[in-house]
């Protein structure tokens, strides 16, 4: 049995990038490996949020964790700021972090670009990420492509440490999906599909509903041609569409380029919104049910006791091999 941590930022509504990417693949991985799944609220901070949209994104990240299968009996569910450790140990982490690598992350340069108030968190991100994996003896971390620097890094100061001080940390190793690692914007298929994109119709949310996902999908961005073909270079838009249809049906690419060969563009982007509701639905009917419920809460209560627990014992580890604190005669 292998140990699986992995995050998701409460920083606005799921997009089918988000799930397609990472939720998704959450749910099969619970059934034979202790996993670990934690909304990472603590990383949401690192730029401006509004208290009442976080708190409200908080519950329903957590709504929408249990909504796509991931069972509170199985898994490890909880919100990082309840266990302290995760601060704790992020501190420690950004202690054997240097400056220099931290500024070579690219989702650090994407965020800070032409800002003018950059916070300090948004550089010691990383450490922090570093300390939620690190402190559950974490084999496997599933994320999409663009977190795979991240866990580079991760390897890096997890082995620093292990070397400078004691040999406590086990180094993770990262898992990134063959199909689907990078969903695309769809107003713009040269950028990944986020959900803190100010424009909505670049992103497909969790819970947008029928009309609303057929709109989007109807005015992504495609290409002056009418042929239904992968070609990621030159057919940036019909490629990522071509993609979402195929994980939201089944079919494989290859299946979707007969099945609209000599056909236009306006059946396929029908019948791919079509797909996406299909697997989006049942989704949003669970999640409904589960928003304000009682359930909700005592999955979370139950998982911040759980990792606290764990997190704990790895945080003192950390710390008496550092020479912090006090040895108690
Ligand atoms: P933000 O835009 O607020 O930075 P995000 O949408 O990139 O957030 P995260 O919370 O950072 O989402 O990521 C959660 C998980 O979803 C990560 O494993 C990440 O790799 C994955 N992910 C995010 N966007 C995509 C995407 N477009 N395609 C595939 N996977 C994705
Ligand atoms: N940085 C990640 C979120 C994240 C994470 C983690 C993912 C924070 N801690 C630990 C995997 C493991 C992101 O932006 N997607």
């Amino acid at each position: 049995m292998k140990t699986i941590f992995s995050g998701i930022q409460p920083s606005g509504t799921l997009t089918l990038g988000n799930y397609l990417g990472a939720m998704k693949h959450f749910v099969d991985l619970q059934n034979e490996n202790n996993c670990y799944f934690c909304i990472v609220d603590q990383h949401a901070i690192t730029v401006p949020q509004d208290r009442m949209e976080l708190r409200k994104n908080i519950r329903s990240l957590a709504a929408l964790y249990l909504a796509v299968g991931i069972d509170p009996e199985k898994s490890t569910l909880f919100i990082q700021s309840e266990v302290p450790a995760h601060a704790q140990l992020g501190w420690i982490m950004q202690c054997v972090s240097y400056i220099g690598e931290l500024e070579r992350m690219t989702q650090f340069k994407d965020k800070s670009e032409g800002k003018e108030a950059v916070s300090a968190s948004l550089l010691t991100y990383p450490p922090l990420m570093a300390a939620d994996i690190l402190l559950y003896k974490t084999d496997i971390v599933p994320v999409g492509e663009d977190q795979k620097q991240h866990l580079e890094l991760t390897r890096d100061l997890a082995e620093r440490f292990n070397k400078k001080y004691n040999d406590i940390f086990t180094i993770p190793e990262v898992k990134i999906p063959k199909v689907g690692a990078r969903i695309m914007s769809l107003t713009d298929p040269e950028k990944k599909m986020s959900k803190s994109n100010p424009n909505p119709k670049s992103f497909i949310s969790m819970l947008d509903d029928e009309k609303q996902i057929v709109k989007k999908i109807k005015s992504a961005v495609t290409d002056s041609e009418n042929e239904v073909r992968y070609d990621k270079e030159n057919k940036p838009g019909v490629s990522n569409l071509l993609t979402i249809y195929s994980l939201c049906s089944g079919l494989t690419i290859e299946e979707l380029e007969q099945k609209y060969a000599g056909k236009g563009y306006g059946d396929f982007k029908a019948d791919t919104a079509e797909a996406v509701v299909s697997i989006l639905a049942p989704i949003q009917k669970r999640y409904n049910e589960l928003l304000e419920s009682e359930e909700l809460d005592e999955a979370l209560d139950y998982g911040a006791e759980k990792a606290g627990r764990t997190a704990r014992k790895m945080l003192e580890k950390a710390e008496r091999a550092m020479g912090l604190g006090r040895k108690r005669r």
